[in-house]
């Protein structure tokens, strides 16, 4: 097979709420291409104070066969004002005006070449996104094996079109390719590369994450993840997680990462596994996921403390049953409570909960059952465990069950263009959910009025890149 020289840039995010992140998605692509022979550079834009500069340079000074782009945020935080204002909200309003800009300037720099886009956030509005910006094709979903295909067939004329999986415009029209299988077990069950030609050379700069398996089963009403990963549970293997681990943790001296499953532990026995032969390896790690309430018990918990756990996020949204159940979050509010009853044992691990005050079907009275349970959290001592109850908004998101009760409802019709962020936010839960910034999130208010503030200096050397040092600014 011809090699080809690639490039994959991670989109730019201006607001970072969690630092930099690994472009773990990438590292993935990036790994199966320079498996099959291929060159591979990667561009983070994060990492830079004028990425389009940087991005521009690097154009101009190679000639790449083809630009991959990975747009994994398309919202802000949640809790960013923004929503709160009463202004009409576009994509410009969002990181997605950081895709758009970074696609043109590929596409004015060099014209020529195939311009791909995916990505967590990007595959929430695949289509939508391909017909508006200047890529020539996007997917939703995974892209290991269709980049590798696709450069198989870069010679022939369109030929993404060939390939499953993939939107691209013809004629003004927007065309899908057709549904392409999940990847192989071959592909599941690689262990990604860490270290690549345009990458930081130090990895401790980033938050690194470890996948142990990807899909999900659970249908919650809002939720985009079944077009990333979908929704049939796909395990990897064991020893290949401990790899992962392994390797950045010897090879790349990450000592803290993040389980970046949608959801940590389900199947328990699967993560269990994993958790024991951490034990057994004795390997010195500190991590941190997002989990069910219900995903533990004592026993389990010890382990999981035992093996480096220092944070369990839950996402339960409500604390009413008549919400849980609009939402198909399949938990209770007892379980939510036990979930912290378990975790009181152990101090050493904080705990954060995420509710919304605006699912579909709230009223007064599902708001105070709420407001009972997230009382009775920080009754029995929440924030001692240096845990907090953060609300958010929910955004009504393209093929989502969020977006028929919308439609239903007549919150917006079929030619509202959801590109531009509509929240599910009636107007006196919109007020309330408001005060809630305040009143309920006592800690983290100032906390992140703070982040935004906030300077960060790091000095970086990249892998094999020409631009040696740089400082980042947190913006
Ligand atoms: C773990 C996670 C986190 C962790 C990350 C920890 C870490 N160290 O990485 C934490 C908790 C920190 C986090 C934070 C946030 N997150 Co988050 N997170 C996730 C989650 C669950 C997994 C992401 C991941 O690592 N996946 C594993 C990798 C391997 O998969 P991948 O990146 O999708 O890549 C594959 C494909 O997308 C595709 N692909 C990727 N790039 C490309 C490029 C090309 C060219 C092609 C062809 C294909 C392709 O191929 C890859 C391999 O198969 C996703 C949910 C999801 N659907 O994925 C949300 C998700 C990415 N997060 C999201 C959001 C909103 C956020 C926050 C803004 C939330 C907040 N409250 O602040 C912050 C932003 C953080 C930041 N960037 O500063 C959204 C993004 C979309 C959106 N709504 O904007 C998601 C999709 C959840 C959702 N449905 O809303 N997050
Ligand atoms: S919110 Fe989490 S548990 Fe629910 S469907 Fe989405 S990924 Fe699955």
């Amino acid at each position: 097979m011809k090699k080809r020289n690639v490039l994959l840039v991670f989109s730019h995010n201006p607001k970072k709420s969690f630092g930099v992140l690994f472009p773990l998605g990438l590292a993935y692509i990036g790994t199966a291409l320079e498996k099959n022979g291929h060159s591979v550079e990667i561009l983070d834009m994060n990492l830079y104070e004028k990425p389009y500069k940087v991005l521009r340079k690097r154009l101009e000074n190679k000639d790449y066969d083809c630009v991959g782009i990975s747009v994994r945020d398309i919202d802000f935080n949640p809790r960013h004002i923004l929503p709160y204002i009463p202004i009409k909200l576009t994509w410009k309003n969002t990181p997605l005006f950081a895709f758009m800009k970074a696609a043109k300037l590929i596409k004015t720099v060099a014209s020529d070449k195939l311009l791909i886009a995916g990505g967590a956030g990007f595959s929430a509005f695949a289509d939508r996104a391909t017909k508006a910006s200047a890529v020539d094709a996007g997917i939703a979903g995974e892209g290991e094996e269709l980049m590798v295909e696709l450069m198989e067939h870069l010679d022939e004329p369109d030929a993404y079109k060939k390939i499953k999986g993939l939107y691209y415009k013809e004629g003004g029209k927007l065309i899908f390719s057709g549904v392409r299988k999940p990847v192989s077990e071959e592909t599941l069950n690689t262990v990604p590369k860490r270290a690549f030609k345009g990458l930081p050379k130090d990895l401790k700069v980033y938050g690194s994450g470890i996948q142990t398996m990807r899909g999900c089963p659970f249908k919650c009403t809002y939720c985009t993840y079944s077009l990333t990963q979908g929704s049939q549970i796909r395990l990897k293997k064991i020893e290949t997680v401990i790899k992962d681990i392994e390797n950045l943790r010897y090879n790349h001296g990450v000592k803290d990462f993040t389980f970046v499953d949608c959801i940590f532990a389900h199947p328990r026995k699967h993560a269990e596994a994993i958790i024991d032969e951490m034990i057994k390896r004795k390997i010195d790690v500190k991590w941190k996921a997002e989990v069910r309430v219900d995903a533990f018990d004592e026993k389990f918990l010890d382990k999981m403390a035992k093996s480096g756990c220092y944070r369990l996020d839950f996402s339960p949204e409500s604390g009413s049953g008549k919400i849980l159940d609009r939402l198909n979050k399949e938990v209770t509010p007892e379980q939510i409570i036990n979930s912290f009853r378990l975790l009181r044992k152990h101090p050493e691990i904080q705990t954060w909960y995420y509710m919304m005050f605006n699912s579909p079907g709230e009223n007064f009275k599902t708001v105070w059952e709420t407001i009972k349970v997230v009382y009775r959290l920080y009754r029995m001592g929440l924030v001692k465990q240096k845990g907090r109850v953060l609300f958010s908004i929910i955004r009504i998101y393209p093929h989502t069950l969020l977006e028929k009760i919308a439609l239903k409802e007549g919150k917006i019709t079929r030619k509202t263009d959801l590109l531009n962020p509509v929240f599910y936010n009636p107007f006196p839960m919109r007020i309330l959910n408001f005060l809630t910034m305040f009143i309920y999130n006592p800690i983290a208010f100032p906390e992140f009025a703070l982040f935004y503030f906030k300077k960060q200096k790091f000095k970086l050397t990249t892998h094999g890149s020409n631009e040696l040092s740089h400082s980042y600014r947190r913006k």
